[in-house]
């Protein structure tokens, strides 16, 4: 069943893609044993992620964008994830407005991913996922996600490129100071520019850019200011996408490099987890947790006997 559903995703059969997004997105086993099969047809696709703030305008850049894309004659998909309200379906009805807009359209695929909520489980999930419609041989992806948090740190990390959108209005420059945000974008997008405060804004970014020296090499991120509802600045955002992936394919060799080190580290955790807890039983596991909670043992300690135990019974076998 798998090697079919290989098959049909390599195709582009699009059900086939949803089917597979669907795998790994609930940790299925198949969706692993799919990834086996298609990984060797990924690493074409150019990835882009884009982050910022609640109601920003990402959704709606996202679609002008693919919009934009489209007229070039490339394929899109494109991953909406909400990590701080998975079960709010308000990137679920998003999505719905986005499909209409593209409805007609098969060279744009959109989904939105729910996860589980564990530890890395987004980050993976999503990579996951970018993985099937790389496979699927869709020239673009974007990840959209909401936030500006260690999470979404994490899963722009997976893209090529990361657009960092931020928006006029209280507390902007607080806003654009804030920690991660200035190390993770390539590109600024200043969205709702056609809003009071966008220059006041720019010029904030701008300050905070002029805090470090840029070498004549180095890629010092443009701002574009755009008007998502219009489509205003669209096409600029898109020129300027284009010259971050012409100017540095080193970047985008070192963070796929970084990526399948992230996405190995991930399994191999994942794996000696399953691994330890499979050995120690439910029973003892749950011991452990009792004895926590009630303070006989801290943490540290019971993981470093839990290992213990596993790995010595393993030496003695
Ligand atoms: N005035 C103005 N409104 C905009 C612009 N871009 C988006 N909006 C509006 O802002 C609201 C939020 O837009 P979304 O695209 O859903 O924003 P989002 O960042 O995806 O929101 P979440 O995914 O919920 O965080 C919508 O009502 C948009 O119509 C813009 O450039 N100017
Ligand atoms: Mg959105």
């Amino acid at each position: 069943m798998t090697a079919s559903l290989a098959a049909r995703v390599l195709g582009g059969d699009l059900r086939a893609i949803a089917r597979a997004i669907t795998l790994v997105e609930n940790e299925h086993p198949a969706g692993a044993d799919l990834l086996r099969a298609v990984f060797a047809h990924t690493g074409r696709a150019y990835v882009i992620g884009i982050t910022g703030p609640p109601g920003a305008g990402k959704s709606t850049l996202v679609d002008r964008l693919t919009a934009e894309i489209r007229r070039t004659g490339l394929t899109v998909g494109i991953v909406a994830i909400d990590p701080t309200s998975p079960f709010t379906g308000g990137a679920v009805l998003g999505d719905r407005l986005r499909m209409q807009a593209h409805a007609a359209d098969d060279g744009v695929f959109i989904r939105s991913m729910a996860t589980r909520g564990h530890l890395g489980g987004l980050s993976r999930a999503t990579g996951d996922g970018v993985l099937v419609l790389d496979a699927a041989g869709r020239d673009v992806v974007i990840i959209e996600t909401v936030g500006v948090g260690q999470d979404e740190v994490d899963i722009v990390r997976l893209a090529d490129i990361s657009i960092v959108t931020l928006v006029p209005g209280a507390g902007d420059d607080v806003q654009a100071l804030k920690a991660g945000i200035m190390e993770i974008a390539d590109v600024f997008a200043v969205n709702k520019a056609d809003r009071e405060g966008a220059d006041r804004l720019i010029s904030a970014i701008e300050a905070n850019l002029s805090l470090h020296a840029y070498g004549e090499d180095e890629w010092r991120p443009p701002i574009v200011a755009t008007v998502a509802t219009t489509g205003a600045g669209v096409a600029e955002l898109w020129a300027a996408i284009g010259q971050f992936r012409d100017r540095r394919p080193d970047t985008r060799v070192a963070r796929r490099r970084t990526r399948g080190e992230q996405r190995l580290r991930e399994i191999v955790a994942q794996q000696c987890l399953q691994l330890i807890t499979t050995r120690v039983g439910v029973e003892q596991w749950m011991r452990t947790v009792d004895r926590i909670a009630e303070r006989q043992i801290d943490p540290y300690t019971a993981a470093d006997d839990l290992v213990s135990s596993v790995l010595e019974g393993r030496d003695g076998a």
